[in-house]
């Protein structure tokens, strides 16, 4: 009987086609959350993911199954065809994966569509790729699920399904009376993505819209009916913040059950400000670009300018690329107004279709690299005439140590510094670039870095890693060598980017429509005096958002290199907020309410199963109130709160244990359905 299922000891499946591999955001969810997930689970933990032949054999080491019920589920789906790889996952925690070769079961495509619009009424155009691929990889996991539940009678089974992608399993767990039970997070929703991309007022309208009409609208109506199946079939259903779960609400037609907003492994340094030594590091490599990029109009103090920096998917308007550069302007206009030695050096990171490098962009770096082996060789020479002749004694008159050979090679290279253009406002030569939106509202608003300007553009249009011949800096490390992240996301689920500046100790601007944003100001009495400011893009005009943003970067462009240095210090203590070590409680609430919703019988108290030390921590999170202010920040009478006292020293105290963390907003106690009658009900309201 279903109901005999251990729930003490539950098995975890986690299902998403980013397991071991980097598609986006979620990949990064499950990788930095396994650590956690590992500690708490341990062998009974497994992520479900698919194929791929260019990544798994480097992230993966096979193993052989390791219990009955998964080698007798495995042999028979090898038996019938079905290729995949079973091992360990090489990443901190070693969770044990199941990728499954989406190819090798490509025949049945056809069958399982058309079994999909029986038994769900799903259709599925012919060719859209990426829905095969996720009716594909859906049916294997119920297939896998299915089998494996036979032979698995003991305990009982989380299966926690990650977006539409994984969606299809969800469905048909239901509709097979699969004796799992489901969550599904869902980390954006498709139509939100597609609408905010346009020109609609979203928020204004998210209750109004017609979404299947929407949807059909936009080619996405199929897929669509995935998300929609996945979110009514789950038995919870959750996703990353409260301003997606608004969305989802309006959009999918179903309120989550609760919210598990993204957190990070943080990894804390044995030196408290080895951080700070790190920003300095990197800082001088961006530096070195830097010379490098702006030759011939390097007229300014590399002391008085400040690394601002985007990055993220080429989404222009839904990641705010548009603000930002708009914003960019008015900061200009300001900086030059109010005769300021500061200048702003402002990247954009973000992957668009090119040609290489330019020319321009390469020679850059060489003639100054040139300059400095140069520099380098003739100090080298004057060094050893210079101690030749001390070593003699006598008076030493330094000006004949640089001869009349060394003196032409200098100016021959300082020759090649001088060009007729200027430097160039992106690195790369771009596909489209007449109809790139980055460069056209460069050029709209004039942003062409003239020696006058005090915001300088580098729009750098592809990731980076460490093998990059203009920074040779891996991503995390030109953060760490920034001052400031801007990211004025219109349409932002959660949005790593800011999450992972503040963990690095770098202030970070992000907005109210944002999932990390709205978290940041829930938790946090002024989230700006710790280096995250917030702008309002929910009350505010279009107009006084981008004033806004212009005006915080100027805030910003006036604080001296101190305030810089403490700020920093602030935000870094902000990382334990984010550590999975809390924020993975939220996760731990979700399985314990769909264990309940399954097996509601098994439990006879609030969090029957879990540890001493869990249960504290969950009921501690129930009381905590706001971050204060940091201690050095003007008081206000308002924000006085019983944690005041703790808020810590600017320079070396570590974040007080105690602060306050996102309430989910899963009951814990209520009337379920028992196991039988949910199994009976088997149909859904796609
Ligand atoms: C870190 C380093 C300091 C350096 C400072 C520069 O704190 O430890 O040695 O002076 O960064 O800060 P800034 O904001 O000017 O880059
Ligand atoms: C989504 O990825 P995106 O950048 O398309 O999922 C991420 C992980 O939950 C989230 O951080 C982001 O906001 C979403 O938009």
């Amino acid at each position: 009987m279903a109901t005999q299922r251990n729930v003490h000891k539950p098995l975890l499946f986690e299902i998403a086609w980013e397991v071991a591999n980097k598609v986006g955001g979620i990949y990064t969810v499950l990788k930095s959350k396994a650590p956690v997930t590992c500690h708490e689970y341990g062998d009974r933990y497994t992520m479900i993911g698919p194929l791929s032949y260019k990544t798994a054999p480097l992230e993966v080491e096979t193993l052989e199954p390791d219990t009955p019920e998964l080698r007798l589920t495995l042999e028979s789906m090898k038996e019938r065809g079905v290729k995949f790889l079973y091992g360990r996952w090489l990443i901190e925690g070693a969770p044990k994966v199941l990728l499954f070769d989406t190819g090798s079961v490509y025949h049945k495509l056809d069958e399982w569509k058309g079994d999909l619009w029986n038994v769900t009424g799903i259709p599925s155009p012919p060719n859209d790729h990426e829905t095969n691929e996720a009716i594909l990889f859906g049916y294997l996991v119920a297939w896998f699920l299915g089998e494996f539940v036979a032979h698995e009678k003991r305990a009982a089974i989380i299966a926690h399904f990650h977006e539409w992608l994984a969606g299809v399993g969800i469905a048909l767990c239901r509709k097979r009376h699969i004796d799992v039970t489901t969550i599904f997070t869902t980390h954006a929703t498709l139509l939100g993505r597609y609408l905010c991309a346009g020109s609609v007022d979203f928020y204004n309208n998210l209750r109004n819209f017609d979404v299947d009409h929407e949807a059909g609208k936009r080619g996405i109506y199929h897929r669509y009916c995935i998300e929609r199946a996945a979110t009514h079939c789950c038995d919870v259903f959750t996703t990353v913040s409260h301003i997606t779960a608004y969305e989802a609400e309006h959009l999918l037609k179903r309120k989550p059950d609760g919210v598990l907003p993204n957190g990070l492994n943080v990894v804390k340094f044995q030196a408290m400000h080895e951080f700070q030594n790190l920003h300095a590091v990197s800082k001088d490599r961006i530096h070195d670009f830097v010379r490098g990029h702006f030759y011939g109009h390097y007229d300014f103090d590399l002391e008085n300018t400040l690394y601002f920096f985007t990055a993220g998917r080429y989404e222009y308007r839904n990641k705010g690329l548009d603000m930002f550069i708009e914003s960019l302007q008015r900061l200009n206009e300001k900086l030059k107004a109010c005769n300021s030695p500061m200048t702003v050096v402002a990247f954009i990171i973000t992957p668009a279709e090119t040609h290489s490098f330019t020319v321009e962009t390469l020679k850059g770096q060489a003639v100054v690299k040139q300059l400095k082996e140069t520099v380098h060789d003739i100090a080298k020479r004057m060094e050893t005439r210079l101690f030749e002749k001390a070593s003699r004694g006598g008076d030493v008159n330094t000006t004949q140590f640089l001869t009349s050979e060394d003196q032409i090679l200098l100016k021959r290279r300082t020759f090649a510094l001088k060009r007729s253009t200027l430097p160039p406002i992106v690195t790369h030569n771009m596909a489209d670039d007449d109809k790139d939106p980055v460069l056209n509202q460069l050029r709209r608003l004039g942003l062409f870095n003239h020696p006058s300007d005090r915001v300088k553009i580098v729009f750098h249009p592809e990731f980076l890693n460490s093998s990059n011949p203009l920074f040779g800096l891996d991503y995390e490390e030109f953060v760490r060598g920034c001052h400031l992240g801007v990211f004025p996301s219109y349409y932002e689920p959660w949005g790593y980017t800011p999450a992972e500046c503040t963990v690095m100790g770098v202030p970070s601007i992000t907005t109210n429509l944002s999932g990390f944003g709205c978290f940041m100001d829930d938790n946090i009495v002024d989230s700006s005096e710790y280096g995250i400011y917030i702008v309002d893009r929910r009350m505010k005009s279009v107009e006084e958002s981008i004033q806004q943003l212009a005006d915080q970067m100027l805030m910003f462009c006036q604080k001296s290199r101190r305030q810089r240095i403490n700020q920093r210090n602030r935000t870094e203590r902000l990382s334990d907020l984010l550590d999975w070590k809390r924020m993975g409680l939220e996760y731990i609430k979700a399985r314990q309410l769909a264990l309940r919703r399954a097996y509601s019988d098994s439990f006879d108290d609030d969090y029957f199963g879990l540890d001493e030390a869990t249960q504290q921590q969950l009921q501690l999170q129930e009381q905590r109130t706001k971050i204060p202010n940091p201690r050095s920040a003007p008081g206000s009478p308002r924000i006085r709160t019983p944690l005041e006292g703790m808020q810590g020293h600017d320079d070396d105290e570590a974040l007080m244990d105690d602060v306050t963390a996102m309430q989910i907003k899963i009951p814990f106690r209520q009337r379920q359905s028992t196991h039988e009658e949910r199994l009976a009900e088997g149909d859904f309201d796609v």
